[in-house]
């Protein structure tokens, strides 16, 4: 295996994800390249070292500007804020060097249209880390579709709900709550949990037409944790819309933060006129599927355990029956993009494929702000 460099840029929930993938990926997939955990940069020394002596970084940095300068990483991956994608991606390409970032691909539609074209003007290897893309049940879902076990698709509904920031002095800003602070997300749950809804359902369903929305913010002042003090809150707490997809389907997504009870649920259903599929991220080996060709004394809803080799990605793992998780969709995402550079066949979804969710979720917002249907082109 040759080494593939990596130098990280962030250590926060996201920067574990992807650094466990670098690790794991070569014990379980035979590949061209092998991760080489070069280099983690942030800007508080003491705690990049400390990450860096964790998950095994050979060396740090403090300014992402000195690890893009390095002649010995060929990988930045980009696990920052959101409001820093664009500038770490566009200079890393500019640099030569191949660009991995951490969805959304950026804080609005125009500058991600700028990333797509640094990296497609440097022509270098480029993915956004959607991650859902990669569980095996939910990457069963897009074959049987693909196969046409569907037939005609009627209707897709996803919803993602958490209930993390119903407590009000939950503050914006700073570590961990950077996402209730939109100049430093962008937005609130339409660019962190539906855009995790809307890249499957593009992927599964694809392109969408025209949304109309709603949003809210329920909690309308918090705590800053850089200033100390109370600021107005300018991301959307929750957001509902609906969708006309090009392909002529229906469909309804909702996210928010305040569905008490429920810390990930993502779920997803698309109806087609000969099957249904659902998937549930708290069941995320299951597949479930109602195929109306079954003979009609056995025909009900069927739950199927996404374990076997034959399934997607799972050859790589144990034996049949036993599960993976969460943390493997990202080693996949790693598997599929060296499989890419070796294939010269890009892995999915690339900075293009990103920008496409972002057109979406800016058309949510503007819907939201309007009350009108607004176009996703
Ligand atoms: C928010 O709580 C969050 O961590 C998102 O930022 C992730 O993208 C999602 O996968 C889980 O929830």
């Amino acid at each position: 295996m040759k080494p593939l460099n990596i130098g990280l840029v962030g250590y926060g929930f996201m920067g574990r994800t992807h650094s466990n993938a670098y690790r794991q990926v070569s014990n379980f997939f035979p590949l061209e390249y092998r991760p080489v955990l070069k280099a983690v940069s942030g800007r508080d020394a003491a705690k990049v070292k400390a990450f860096a002596d964790n998950w095994g970084y050979e060396s740090i940095e403090t300014d992402w500007r000195k690890l893009i300068a390095r002649k010995d990483i060929d990988v930045i991956d980009i696990a920052t804020p959101n409001n820093l994608h664009a500038e770490i991606a566009i200079a890393a390409a500019q640099a030569g060097k191949m660009v991995l970032c951490e969805k959304p691909l950026a804080m609005n539609t125009p500058e991600a249209l700028k990333m797509v074209e640094a990296v497609e003007k440097a022509k270098v290897p480029n993915m956004v880390w959607y991650n859902y893309r990669r569980v095996p049940a939910v990457a069963l879902a897009k074959q049987l579709i693909d196969e046409g076990k569907l037939g005609k698709i009627f209707h897709y509904r996803a919803k993602f709900l958490q209930d993390w920031t119903i407590n009000a002095d939950v503050p914006q800003g700073g570590a961990g709550t950077w996402r209730l602070d939109v100049n430093v997300a962008g937005s609130g749950v339409t660019g962190d949990l539906l855009a995790h809804c809307i890249d499957t359902a593009l992927w599964l369903n694809g392109g969408i037409d025209k949304v109309t929305a709603m949003t809210e913010t329920f909690v309308k002042e918090r705590k800053h944790s850089e200033t100390g003090k109370m600021e107005k809150v300018g991301i959307d707490d929750a957001s509902a819309f609906l969708a006309r997809f090009k392909n002529g389907s229906l469909a309804t997504f909702e996210s928010t933060r305040y569905a008490r009870g429920h810390k990930a649920l993502y779920t997803l259903e698309i109806n087609g006129e000969n099957a249904s599929l659902a998937w549930d991220l708290h069941d995320l080996h299951r597949l479930q599927m109602f195929d109306h060709a079954d003979k009609g004394y056995v025909r009900g809803w069927r739950s199927i355990h996404v374990t076997d080799g034959d399934q997607p990605y799972m050859k790589h793992w144990w034996v049949p029956g036993l599960q993976i998780g969460y943390e493997e969709s990202f080693v996949h995402q790693v598997a599929d993009f060296i499989q890419g550079l070796s294939s010269g066949k890009p892995a999915n979804p690339t900075f293009r494929d990103g920008l496409e969710t972002d057109k979406v979720t800016d058309a949510v917002l503007k819907s939201a702000r309007t009350g009108q249907w607004e176009s996703c082109q």
